[in-house]
């Protein structure tokens, strides 16, 4: 892109921050065991009048590069927890997972302002859980000392799109995660290829084995939906479960899929359906 181009779009990413026309889809993420709502990834998007739909892999960059990226990533963390706290209204007490800048986090004291926005809207810090993605200029390990603030003050730290990149397996035991999110790139591949189901098992029980939490990204079909299961991992995302949506939505997603899960998991080994067993013997 011109660099006219450039700052028409950075202009445009400066007001729109300011004026509402940002917002927010959140996308659930389900325990595989049984089915039901763990937590939603809240998603950014940007719907210009005239630029029309701008997508973060193109305004996220741009955010780091011109300073504008505290900013978003504050006004997302206020939209984040008021939204929280009208799912609760509504009888949904879900974690909301939210994706952070490797930039964000270069402040010592970014964790004390997120515990101090947390506290004034009285949303509690473990409802909260920070994405972070590897970038090829930041390895995260010079993060440590932010990244364990966070987790002192009960916040859970997801590592994103892992698998792919630059993510390195020492960065898994020495940093404090509580989640792997699988790379969605294995998911796609896996009804077709032993290797990528090899991957995703091998990344699940390394998870496992550090004591975190193994999610599977991107799953869009049944079969990927078994697999994954099959494997192990422990909580899914992907449009088979639910595309992002608008919070409007999600209570009545949450009513629907409820009732899904059992045709969706229907046809599966019945080893893999403890949990429908466990129902008909009554244990739930
Ligand atoms: O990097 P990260 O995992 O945060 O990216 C999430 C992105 O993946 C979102 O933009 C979301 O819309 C997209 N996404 C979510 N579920 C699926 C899926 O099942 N398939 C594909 N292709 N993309 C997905
Ligand atoms: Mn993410």
């Amino acid at each position: 892109m011109t660099r006219r181009a450039n700052e028409k779009l950075i202009g445009a990413l400066r007001r729109a921050i300011g004026d509402q026309q940002l917002h927010m889809l959140y996308q659930p993420k389900v325990d595989l065991a049984d089915g039901r709502l763990v937590r939603v990834e809240a998603l950014v998007r940007w719907e210009d009048r005239e630029l029309g739909t701008v997508e973060p892999s193109r305004f996220v960059p741009l955010a780091e590069e011109h300073g504008l990226i505290d900013d978003l990533t504050q006004w997302g963390l206020r939209t984040i927890l008021r939204q929280w706290l009208d799912w609760r209204e509504q009888g949904i007490d879900t974690q909301i997972a939210f994706n952070i800048s490797a930039l964000s986090l270069q402040h010592l004291d970014f964790p004390d302002l997120v515990e101090r926005m947390c506290r004034a809207l009285e949303v509690p810090t473990e409802r909260l859980v920070l994405e972070l993605t590897e970038g090829a200029t930041q390895p995260l390990v010079k993060l440590m000392d932010t990244l364990t603030r966070f987790r002192i003050k009960g916040i859970g730290l997801a590592i994103d799109d892992f698998g792919t990149g630059y993510s390195s397996l020492m960065q898994l035991r020495q940093l404090p995660f509580t989640e792997v999110k699988i790379d969605q790139a294995f998911v796609a591949d896996a009804s077709q290829t032993s290797d990528c189901r090899l991957i995703i098992k091998a990344i699940s029980d390394l998870a496992h084995g550090l004591g975190l939490t193994a999610t599977a990204e991107g799953i869009e079909t049944a079969e990927q939906l078994r697999l994954v299961r099959e494997v192990g991992c422990d909580v899914g995302q992907g449009y088979l479960i639910s595309p992002p949506i608008g919070p409007e939505a999600l209570a009545p997603w949450k009513q629907a899929f409820t009732a899904q899960w059992r045709k969706l998991i229907a046809d599966e080994p019945l080893a893999l359906r403890r949990d429908v067993e466990a129902d008909a013997l009554g244990e739930r």
